[in-house]
């Protein structure tokens, strides 16, 4: 089986396809895009995911698009050494709600910090010429781009996504206590866990983890992921924010 996934180390999309791919020991060869150059935008790209966006898994020439979508057929395609769908219909739905939940509000929502504070800069420096044409150029996010703008987003949609992050956190907490943890479904990490882990990995890079001092399950369960097998050749240097951007980096050591 030979395994190539395009991505970019500092996506949050990229990072769950990484993770289930090292958990299963699966090896795989990893081209990296500039998303801040538009790498993601360029015809050949496109050819393979008409979205323009990562990951996308190509696999013996079959292209699997959507970092959800791709977890689930590495868990159907490689089984062993360890699987994260639970065998339970009932549970396996649970799980695939869990996702959708998961793509929809935390997933969505730590974008909005993440080009704040990360990626403006970038879009600072353009001309509004060029940045209106960068927008318009991505099939799936132009108008996330053009409500952001070369401002940033405004202080009410920066609150409302926090907003959306803490109320993620408090949802996590439940599932964990209902499950009796330390994952969100019980004694066992699932696909869940997976796709949450990078909205949450991001929060901390971004000084947000002060949002579940007082939840002492989400600290567990951050602690569990973190040392997991899988989890250090996924976040290999330069896929956190701050080991890229020397203005985060600066910003986070003044913080300890
Ligand atoms: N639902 C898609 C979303 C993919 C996505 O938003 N990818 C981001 C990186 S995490 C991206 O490629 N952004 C490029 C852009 O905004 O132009 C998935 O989970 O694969």
């Amino acid at each position: 089986m030979s395994f190539i996934l395009y991505n970019a180390p500092q996506s949050t999309c990229s990072q769950r396809v990484r993770f289930v791919l090292n958990a299963k020991g699966l090896r795989f060869e990893e081209k990296r895009l500039d998303l801040l150059a538009g790498d993601q935008l360029k015809p050949e790209y496109l050819a393979l995911n008409p979205n323009g966006v990562v990951p996308t898994l190509d696999h013996d020439g079959t292209v699997v698009i959507d970092s959800s979508v791709i977890m689930e057929y590495l868990d159907e395609i490689a089984q062993a050494p360890e699987n994260f769908t639970p065998g339970d219909p009932a549970k396996r739905a649970r799980m695939r709600a869990l996702m959708r939940y998961i793509d929809e509000m935390p997933a969505a929502a730590v974008r909005v910090p993440t080009f704040n504070l990360a990626f403006l800069p970038r879009f600072a420096a353009m001309s509004e010429e060029e940045f209106v044409a960068f927008a318009e150029s991505k099939p799936l996010r132009k108008e996330f781009m053009l409500a952001m703008g070369r401002e940033g987003f405004p202080e009410k949609e920066m609150n409302a996504a926090l907003d959306r992050l803490a109320r993620t956190l408090v949802r996590m907490e439940e599932s964990i206590a209902q499950s009796s943890g330390p994952w969100l479904m019980g004694e066992k990490p699932t696909l869940a866990d997976i796709a949450v882990m990078p909205a949450i990995v991001r929060m901390a890079d971004l000084g947000l983890d002060t949002m579940w001092k007082d939840m002492p399950r989400v600290a567990r369960w951050y602690d569990e992921i973190r040392a997991h097998a899988a989890f250090k050749p996924t976040y290999y240097f330069g896929s956190l924010l701050t080991e890229r951007f020397p203005h985060l980096k600066e910003r986070a050591a003044a913080r300890t």
